[in-house]
């Protein structure tokens, strides 16, 4: 073969390769996919994120398929529908920023003002529980017999009234009861009333008070009967009825009285000299009368000790404040002698001392409520012919009212 010959195989040969090679690379062109737009891409890789691992890329296998059908199909409760509604915890309220209260002084204690006065009868407790009892057991006999007059006679010595006035009572009664030929217990009743009456007849119980002048009120009696308890009270009803009240703390044996009578004053409204503790009780009296007369009060109303320094006699002592008064521009119109109901026939001798000594014109007789021993009303105005004026029965500022015999009687003897 010559040259020329080989030179046309080897260009059919290059022809023939190039051609296969166009063919093997068009047909190649043809299955290669088309390269994803941006979008489809974003698509491909969702897809692909949602592909279970162990799937393939074609698609979930039967059985998955199944799977997923049953869990559509019977959808698990969910956790929120199981558990129980938590109630809802109530928010706690924010506490309100407290306002802070304004400082108000401590109330003073609340006075009573135009209280209706209390009855003595209602106050009367033991005093009428004592009679009572024992008239409940004379009413209880139909006839009036020995037995009759040996309770009546028990009542009164143990209400305190007395043995000579306890005899005198009974026999005016016995007299009574013959005169009158009274027959049972009840208008026997009504006759100790109107025989034990006859002891207080004829004394005047007013308070004596002078109008355009000082009037000095001097209160005496033994330690704790309550002459300052009822001076506090008097001055708040002497105001009340439009007087102007001065308060004299003549008790200088200790401060804790200055106090106490400081403290009624406050109450009362009335106005109040003091001393010093320890000193001339004379000297504060006088002090009291002085500012009195200058000031135009209407009424002094001086507090005295109830006992003294060992040394000093407390009569003498009250002799020279009653002096001090009688030598100043004041009129000492009354003397009141405060005497404890509680104590008794005590009170009797205490009575008796102090009537010689400065001329009591009065008694004030205190704690008739809570005494059994009431009787020694009877006893004081018998044995001492010194009026009684004034009652106390309580504690409060409304606990002294005026004395009213019948009253008191009633109350004590009657059983309802
Ligand atoms: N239940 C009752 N208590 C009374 C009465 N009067 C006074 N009191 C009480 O008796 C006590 C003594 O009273 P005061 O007024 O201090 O007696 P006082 O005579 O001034 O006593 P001194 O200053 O020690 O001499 C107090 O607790 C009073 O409250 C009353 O009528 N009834
Ligand atoms: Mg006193």
């Amino acid at each position: 073969m010559g040259t020329a010959e080989i030179a046309i195989l080897a260009t059919i040969f290059i022809i023939a390769v190039l051609t296969t090679a166009v063919m093997v690379l068009r047909r190649f062109d043809s299955t290669t996919p088309e390269a994803p737009s941006p979008s489809t891409l974003e698509q491909t890789l969702e897809e692909s994120a949602q592909v279970e691992p162990g799937q393939t890329e074609s698609g979930p296998t039967e059985k998955q398929l199944e799977d997923a059908r049953a869990t559509l199909a019977e959808p698990e409760p969910t956790e929120l529908e199981l558990a129980e509604p938590e109630p809802a915890e109530p928010e706690p309220a924010e506490p309100e920023p407290a306002e802070p209260e304004p400082a108000e002084p401590e109330p003073a204690e609340p006075e009573p003002t135009d209280l209706e006065p209390p009855k003595l009868r209602e106050r009367l407790g033991k005093s009428r529980g004592l009679f009572s009892g024992y008239l409940g057991t004379i009413f209880s006999r139909s006839t009036i017999t020995q037995e009759t007059w040996d309770d009546l006679e028990e009542a009164l010595i143990r209400a305190d009234v007395g043995v000579s006035v306890t005899q005198e009572i009974i026999d005016g009664l016995r007299n009574r009861v013959k005169q009158e030929k009274l027959k049972d217990p009840d208008s026997l009743t009504k006759a100790l009333i109107g025989t034990m009456s006859e002891i207080f007849d004829g004394r005047d119980r007013s308070l004596k008070y002078e109008s355009g002048t000082t009037n000095l009120w001097l209160f005496v009696g033994v330690n704790g009967v309550g002459k300052t308890t009822t001076i506090g009270k008097i001055a708040k009803q002497k105001i009340k009825d439009g007087a102007k009240v001065l308060l004299a703390a003549g008790d200088t044996f200790r401060a804790a009285a200055g106090e106490q009578l400081e403290t009624w004053s406050i109450r009362s409204g009335a106005q109040i000299v003091r001393g010093a503790e320890g000193g001339d009780p004379g000297a504060v009296v006088f002090d009291a009368i002085e500012k009195a007369t200058a000031k135009d009060f209407d009424l002094v109303l001086a507090d005295t000790a109830g006992r003294l320094h060992t040394k000093v006699n407390l009569m003498e002592e009250l002799k020279k404040i009653r002096r001090i008064a009688d030598r100043s521009t004041a009129q000492v119109t009354e003397v009141l002698l405060v005497l404890d109901a509680t104590t008794g026939q005590n009170g009797l001798t205490q009575a008796k001392e102090f009537a010689q000594a400065v001329g009591v014109t009065g008694i004030v007789l205190t704690k008739l409520d809570g005494t059994a021993k009431g009787g020694i009303a009877l006893a004081i105005e018998r044995d001492l012919k010194i009026p009684i004026k004034l009652v106390g029965i309580g504690e409060g500022v409304e606990d002294l009212i005026a004395f009213e015999p019948l009253e008191y009687l009633e109350a004590i003897v009657s059983i309802n």
